[in-house]
């Protein structure tokens, strides 16, 4: 396969003035027929071939303004349709058959169960018929949707219904018009037997929006919080943004087979049932959280990304990168703010910190690919969210706001670029930002070294910031970026000291701009040896080093006014911790937890709990992930004792602690996801992990109660994986089978079965995903259930995946091969653990690079060839 490069790109020579479509349904031959109005672009040579785009489509006519081609007149090679000679304008009419049924790639028309339904971006449309499928090509579409009365009594597609009737046969039809020139990446069509919640939306200026969510009648009882968040993210949208939507009917439709979480088609987004179904019975805390985000997400893309959109799929973190931006912001001002920082920082530090440094790290911008459905990843996604906030940090909230307008009215209904964006931003501010670009073209994360002085006799403070950025696969040398560096310093009693820097007004809390390798900044009038926080609320993508000592730590855990800093002052004490014993693990020494650790905790588990969704954020130890991420060469075991032996040694010195927060945060009202009670139940089921890990007997019986209490799936689910994961198997199989017979009717909720137990870090985790492959409820077809159960042990399980004898990585290869022939998306997906073997000792490199080479022997998808030779260079 042949890369493609973003400097090759050209402008589209036709412009499409409007496509009209026809879908005769049916699940083993859909007929399409595609009338697209075409014009040459003013600027395009007279002579410009017409180019098109499709993918295993029966081709059965073609013709141009009425007149069927001949077979000499135009030519097929791999993807492309090319017809020479055209008129300036014209009408090219074709009819394909596609396969829904055979579709297990879940791109372009396939069916889930019994519902047909499409997902095109980034490259599907080409999979339903012959089209300009590039996002730069846009056009109003008028869809008709023919179907069975009886098999598909609802026929959806985006826009409005305009006309509706009856056909022989049995058949019925409706057709549908989008006013909103889209790109083919935004269309959507949905048919089957879905029930309709409805419900209604009055925009700030006062016009009706019809909502509907669409579902299959037996989740009908799981669409409340969808409909509610929707709503909420309308009207934040409206507030924050000035985004009012714009056609008269949004529908949202949830389908069990989906490649990611959900997609933003104009009018009719569609969701994967795990993104969008929630009830207490079913449904975590988190997941709630979660579904509210995406369908926030996916309603926010309606202007970043539908009305404003891409120019071509290099510039995806545009409207992802900005959409994500948006989410976050959406989701902590509805939520608890911190606490959202604190777990988005965390996804970006493991995961996108993991990619940046692997063999597929590239660009936020990238300038080059072989399959685009590759690059939907955390670097595009959350480093580009971190890009866009960098930018609203550096010209400030209404200056960004006023970029974001200028940018929403400017750019509507055109298909843009990453510098569009900037540039507006650049423009209301007034601020260059020409070296910022450097963000979205050089890959990798930048590590800032900081050194601090103290000039007793001079009263002065000297920071030294040196930045250099590692070098990524085929970018060996980087340059100094424009990094937003936010800090301030605290006196030996926690008082924040007053700054002043480049004649800025005097504040506590300032940002520095670093530009070069290195700079110096000197603080005077500073009367005792401060203690600097540094990369307040994460003020950039980077790793942070700078020698606090533990005493340091401490102190800013405790008086830093950055919320973020006092989480992430406890998170570099507790790794300071683990780290030591780890040391000690290896030299077959015991693992003794530094006490001012346990100090530190004894006192956050004694402060007023005036935030306590932070303050249980506090209590969780860096996860193995980020650990990992510590080390030059990974010892999955080394980290696992050792973090397995700090959580049982906090446990055994704090019992009494976490006892008592165990019982003050047990709810008395029923069930809301609110942010209150979420907290609430996060700290008492942290608290029940610690206390479960003292070995205390009684502890596992409250997990047991709590466990058949049964009140809500976030106590449930958290109870059942102390139990599942203890080494009482007299307490865990029987909860571990109950759960499972009282939830075998709905899928999600054995999704979450799958995974709690293919976490246990028992020695027999890997058999028993090998068990659970063979379950009723496990398809390898439904990419929430490998997900679910594969995609959670090789991510979460870390001692199982990475077991000495190799039998985890042979797993996982075994999977990617199989699903290499049935769903190429998730294949390239699930196999990235495989590909970060350089990272783990020589015996393990060996066993997973034998793996690679194994699934490279097979005829692979474009995705995974595009992963694996880049895991294999
Ligand atoms: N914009 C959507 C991306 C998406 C997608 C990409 C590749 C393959 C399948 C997909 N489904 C959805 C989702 C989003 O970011 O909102
Ligand atoms: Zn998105």
């Amino acid at each position: 396969p042949q890369a493609i490069y973003l400097h090759d790109y050209q402008p589209p020579a036709y412009r499409l003035e409007r496509t009209e479509l026809t879908f005769d349904l049916n699940e083993k031959a859909t007929r399409v027929r595609a009338r697209l109005h075409l014009q040459r672009h003013p600027e395009a040579e007279a002579q410009a071939p017409l180019v098109l785009w499709g993918c295993e489509l029966g081709l059965e006519r073609i013709a141009i303004d009425g007149q069927p081609l001949l077979e000499s007149e135009y030519r097929i090679e791999g993807e492309t349709l090319t017809v020479e000679r055209v008129p300036e304008r014209f009408l090219l009419d074709t009819e394909v058959v596609i396969e829904p049924a055979a579709n297990t790639a879940l791109e372009g028309l396939y069916v889930s169960g019994p519902i047909f339904c499409t997902q095109c971006e980034p490259e599907g449309f080409r999979r339903i018929t012959w089209y300009p499928d590039r996002p730069d090509v846009l056009a109003p579409f008028t869809t008709t949707v023919i179907g069975d009365r009886d098999r598909e009594p609802v026929l959806l597609s985006n826009g409005n219904p305009v006309e509706r009737g009856e056909l022989p046969g049995n058949r019925h039809f409706v057709s549908w018009q989008d006013p909103h020139p889209k790109p083919a990446y935004l269309f959507a069509l949905v048919a089957g037997k879905l029930d309709c919640v409805r419900d209604s939306f009055t925009t700030a200026s006062g016009r009706e929006v019809a909502l509907e969510l669409w579902v299959e009648e037996e989740n009908l009882h799981k669409t409340e919080w969808a409909m509610a968040s929707l709503k909420r993210a309308m009207r934040w949208d409206e507030q924050s943004y000035g985004r009012e939507y714009d056609l008269d009917l949004f529908m949202i439709v949830a389908v069990n087979d989906f490649n990611m979480g959900a997609m933003e088609n104009k009018g009719l987004n569609i969701f994967n049932s795990a993104a969008v179904l929630a009830n207490p019975q079913t449904t975590t805390d988190a997941a709630f959280q979660r579904i509210e985000g995406i369908v926030a997400h996916e309603y926010f893309h309606n202007w970043s990304g539908n009305r404003v959109t891409c120019r071509d799929w290099f510039q995806l973190a545009l409207k992802e990168g900005f959409t994500v931006f948006r989410d976050q912001t959406f989701s902590a001002d509805t939520n608890s703010a911190p606490v959202k920082r604190i777990e988005d920082v965390a996804l970006l530090r493991t995961l996108q910190f993991a990619e940046d440094a692997g063999p597929t790290a590239h660009p936020v911008r990238p300038d080059h690919f072989i399959e685009i459905s590759n690059f939907y990843t955390l670097t595009i996604y959350e480093k580009g969210a971190e890009i866009v906030r960098m930018l609203r940090n550096l010209i400030g909230a209404e200056t960004f706001r006023r970029g974001s307008d200028r940018y929403f009215e400017r750019f509507d209904g055109q298909a843009v670029r990453v510098e569009d964006f900037v540039d507006v931003m650049a423009e209301v501010s007034g601020l260059d930002l020409g070296l910022f670009m450097r963000w979205y073209s050089q890959a990798g994360t930048p590590q800032l070294d900081c050194r601090g002085e103290y000039d007793e006799a001079g009263q002065r403070f000297t920071l030294t910031v040196r930045q250099h950025t590692p070098p990524t696969p085929g970018q060996p040398d980087k340059l100094p970026l424009h990094i937003p560096l936010r800090m301030g310093l605290l006196g030996d009693d926690g008082t924040p000291l007053t700054l002043s820097v480049d004649g800025e007004t005097p504040g506590t809390d300032t940002v520095l701009h670093l530009t070069e390798a290195e700079q110096q900044w000197t603080f005077e009038g500073i009367e005792r040896a401060p203690v600097p926080s540094l990369l307040r609320g994460f003020s950039a993508p980077v790793r942070l080093d700078y020698p606090w000592s533990r005493d340091e730590l401490a102190h800013l855990m405790r008086f830093d006014e950055d919320g973020f800093n006092r989480w992430d002052a406890t998170q570099r004490l507790a790794l300071t911790a683990i780290e030591e014993m780890m040391t000690a693990h290896a030299a077959g020494e015991t693992m003794h937890l530094d006490a001012r650790l346990i100090d530190a905790f004894r006192y956050l588990l004694n402060q007023p709990a005036d935030d306590r969704a932070v303050l249980a954020e506090m209590l969780r130890l860096p996860s193995e992930a980020w650990i990992a991420e510590q080390q030059s060469q990974v010892d999955v075991d080394a980290i696992h004792a050792a973090r397995r032996a700090a959580i049982e040694q906090l446990a055994d010195s704090l019992y009494a602690d976490f006892e008592r927060v165990y019982h003050a945060n047990q709810s008395t009202a029923g069930y809301a996801p609110t942010p209150e009670q979420i907290a609430a139940r996060s700290l008492k089921n942290i608290a029940l992990s610690y206390l479960t890990a003292s070995g205390e007997p009684e502890t596992l019986a409250m997990a047991k109660a709590q466990f058949e209490a049964d009140d809500n799936m976030t106590d449930v689910r958290a109870a059942l994986t102390l139990l599942a994961h203890s080494d009482r198997a007299d307490l865990g199989d029987p909860a571990i089978r109950a759960f499972g017979e009282r939830w075998s009717h709905d899928a999600l909720v054995m999704d979450q079965w799958f995974a709690t137990q293919v976490t246990r870090p028992q020695p027999d985790a890997l058999e028993r995903v090998r068990f659970l492959m063979q379950h009723p409820a496990f398809s390898i077809k439904n990419p929430n259930r490998v997900r679910a159960l594969i995609g959670t042990f090789t991510r979460d399980n870390r001692v199982n995946f990475h077991r000495r004898d190799g039998a985890g990585y042979r797993l996982l290869a075994d999977v990617v091969i199989e699903l290499n022939r049935l769903n190429p998306e998730i294949a390239a997906r699930m196999i990235a653990p495989l590909t970060r073997f350089r990272r783990f000792d020589e015996a393990r490199a060996a066993l997973m690079r034998g793996e690679l080479e194994r699934i490279r022997a097979e005829k692979l998808s474009r995705n995974l060839h595009e992963v694996v030779e880049k895991a294999l260079a």
